[in-house]
């Protein structure tokens, strides 16, 4: 089928004052609006396309009638800029951005990010450090009191007292300090559409109270006689342990995160109180997911699927994905590290086959479209249409987890639907290559071997990203991930596949040194299965305690929620270093480290030039604490995407570039 070009090229496009959302007076000139309805202030930069939540949100709003402007990542000297379209009619919507604000800014060690990849040119100080609180309390200022809700990640998984890696401190609910009248968690479009259909309708905030999906603040008489629930079943609010509980002992900490993670499921998920002070927030229930309709109808919003004409520079997360489509939303999964399934919820949101083609077709558009399809995914890449065999039996089950400790005997598993998707997709006229880039569940994948040969015969680059994060089962139960055993046949079944298919093909796993469980012990055990496996990861991640996860309440109390035994964490940044230092075993540049690591373990047998040794001895040449020096310099140098000749950069050319499965 022919398709015209839906746009010019970026470069030589002129200023298109309607085809963007409004980010100035001149634009909602052009599209004749004296004042907006909603206005959503972002702290990425504006990208006119589905992966970006606040745009999202903003189409979907659009899309239901109202006038929606977008102001991407204002300057925050002053309330001034906010202005620039004036006081919208019904509320102001703010959120940080697609990721919490201090993780995009600072690595699990505490340093500055060289690169924000959503905003232009990967600049890093474009959004103010918790950059939610922030606007909102500059929109305040600006607005007076039209009503300000918050929502995106940031908020999402900030709503409760929550301990923050970054200040090493518990911080109180976030809609407490952004002193803004609405947070909407999760999945934003039904509550997000229900606040404006009903401030449309003249009601007040307060009206708005009952909202599944949303959160507000209680002052002193609003909240004492509220009904506590004392049992799972019963529809009364649950109590979490008070602020001050929870900051005052890491008992309490545990229990409000053990009791919070079972009330994350639309269904069964129940109001929840923490009483701050004299105030109080409330939580209602989890909003219902939506369903393949509802979900089909967001990616057909007109969406420019470019970054705002204003911009000059390349923003990194747009190149990322914008020759990728979304196949579904939500995780079953639960690891304990990834806080996906408390954000978005344990239920898969999938859309329809038609629909992904058709935005496919909507990518056969584009200029720079190249037949070449970067991934087909989500979350997860093999959970689309994977559900709980009866709704009755979901809406009762309170896990986070599907397939931790196994796989649940209720989980339907049927991997024909992706499969499905991706014949169609591969089938398409000016589609020359379909790959996969999201992480591969590959205890659900080995279910399916017709499956493992799709991806093998045409859906990897050469390389396919899996994440087993680490081998050791103590750590792996902490994460609540599949025993290593469960990627080892996986690998065995995709290696067989690429060579039925004739390939030379490789997995690329993704380790996390430092969690909660991880000691130097295990560390050095994972080391000898790499070196054993022949393994020698480039990407590996220190853990970072990121808002809300259980692996965060792990790491905080020292506690594992679910248990309430005590679990080892690596805290002191050296020890986190050290851990980290034994996935690069293989690479001279961190041998004085992992030298180091190795005998503070009690493993100095395993430097030595015999097969089995991980590192070679110290040749004596230089200090070691030089060598650490230069390897340290050298490692900034090639994290700094901007450094001359750094193979990193954005701008440099690059291969399929293995994005880290989530
Ligand atoms: C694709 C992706 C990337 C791409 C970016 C492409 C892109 N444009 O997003 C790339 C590869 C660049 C990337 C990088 C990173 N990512 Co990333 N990424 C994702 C992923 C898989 C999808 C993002 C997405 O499409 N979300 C879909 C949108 C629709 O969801 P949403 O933003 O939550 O929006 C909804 C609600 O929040 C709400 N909402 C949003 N805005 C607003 C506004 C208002 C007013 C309201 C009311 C509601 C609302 O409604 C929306 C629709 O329902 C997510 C996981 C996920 N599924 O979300 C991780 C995720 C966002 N990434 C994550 C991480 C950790 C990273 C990295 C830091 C990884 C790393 N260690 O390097 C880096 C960032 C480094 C940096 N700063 O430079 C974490 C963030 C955790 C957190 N607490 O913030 C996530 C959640 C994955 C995880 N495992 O936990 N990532
Ligand atoms: S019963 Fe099993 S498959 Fe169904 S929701 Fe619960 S854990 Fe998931």
């Amino acid at each position: 089928m022919e398709l015209v070009p839906l746009r010019r090229n970026r470069n030589t496009s002129s200023r298109n004052l309607r085809a963007f959302l409004p980010t100035t007076r001149e634009e909602m000139d052009a599209r004749g609006w004296d004042q907006l309805d909603v206005l959503i202030i972002t702290g990425d930069a504006y990208v006119d396309h589905p992966a970006f939540g606040p745009v999202l949100i903003a189409r979907f709003l659009e899309g239901r009638g109202y006038k929606v402007g977008i102001i991407a990542q204002p300057d925050w000297s002053s309330p001034e800029d906010l202005k620039r379209m004036g006081t919208p009619r019904l509320f102001v919507g703010i959120a940080g951005g697609n990721l919490d604000s201090m993780l995009n800014k600072l690595t699990a060690q505490k340093k500055t990010r060289a690169e924000d990849q959503y905003s232009p040119g990967g600049r890093a100080n474009a959004r103010p450090n918790r950059a939610t609180i922030v606007y909102s309390n500059l929109a305040r200022q600006a607005f007076g009191q039209t009503p300000i809700v918050l929502g995106g990640i940031e908020a999402s998984l900030r709503r409760i007292a929550h301990y923050d890696y970054w200040s090493d401190s518990v911080r109180r609910a976030i809609l407490l300090d952004a002193k803004a009248d609405l947070l909407v968690f999760g999945m934003g479009e039904r509550s997000v559409w229900e606040i404006a259909k009903r401030l449309d309708a003249g009601k007040s905030v307060k009206e708005c109270w009952d909202i599944e999906g949303t959160a507000h603040v209680r002052n002193r008489g609003e909240w004492e006689t509220l009904p506590k629930s004392e049992y799972v079943a019963d529809h009364k609010v649950l109590w979490l342990p008070s602020y001050e509980d929870v900051v005052a002992s890491k008992d309490a900490f545990l229990e409000m995160s053990r009791a919070f993670q079972y009330e994350t499921n639309p269904g069964n998920g129940r109001p929840l109180l923490q009483v701050h002070g004299h105030q109080a927030v409330y939580f209602n229930s989890p909003a219902k997911p939506l369903d393949t309709t509802e979900m089909d109808g967001l990616y057909d919003l007109p969406f420019v699927r470019q970054p705002h004409w204003s911009y000059n520079e390349v923003i990194p997360a747009f190149e990322t994905v914008k020759h990728s489509v979304v196949t579904m939303r939500g995780c079953f999964g639960g690891c304990t590290f990834c806080s996906i399934t408390e954000h978005e919820g344990r239920h898969i949101s999938s859309r329809s086959e038609e629909n992904i083609l058709r935005e496919v077709r909507a990518l056969r558009r584009m200029d720079d479209f190249k037949g070449v399809i970067t991934d087909v995914g989500g979350p997860t890449a093999n959970m689309y249409k994977m559900h709980c065999k009866s709704e009755a039996i979901e809406s009762k089950c309170r896990l986070l987890s599907c397939v931790h400790p196994g796989i649940c005997e209720n989980l339907v598993t049927d991997h024909q639907p992706l499969l499905s998707v991706l014949k169609v997709l591969r089938r398409e006229e000016g589609v020359k290559k379909v790959f996969v880039a999201s992480g591969v569940r590959y205890d659900l994948a080995t279910r399916s071997p017709e499956f493992i040969d799709a991806m093998a015969r045409h859906h990897t680059g050469g390389l396919l990203s899996v994440a087993p994060e680490h081998n050791d089962p103590t750590v792996l139960n902490k994460m609540k991930k599949p025993g290593i055993e469960h990627y080892d046949a996986f690998v065995e079944q995709f290696q067989c596949a690429s060579e039925k298919a004739g390939k030379d093909q490789h997995l690329v796993p993704y380790f996390i040194s430092g969690h909660p469980g991880s000691t130097l012990e295990s560390m050095v055990g994972l080391a000898q299965y790499l070196k054993r496996e022949g393994l020698k990861p480039r990407q590996v991640q220190d853990f970072i305690p990121t808002p809300m996860s259980m692996a965060t309440c792990m790491y905080y109390t020292g506690r594992d929620p679910f248990t309430r035994e005590p679990v080892y964490t690596a805290r002191e940044m050296a020890d986190k270093r050290l851990q980290k230092s034994l996935l690069f075993y293989w690479d001279p540049e961190h041998h004085d480290e992992v030298r180091e690591a190795l005998t503070r373990a009690g493993r100095a047998d395993l430097i030595g030039t015999r097969p089995d040794s991980l590192v070679p001895p110290a040749t004596g040449k230089g200090s070691l604490s030089i060598h650490v020096k230069r390897a340290a310099e050298r490692r900034t140098q090639a994290n700094n995407p901007r450094a001359p000749g750094n193979k990193n950069s954005p701008r440099a050319p690059q291969g399929k570039p293995p994005r880290r499965p989530t």
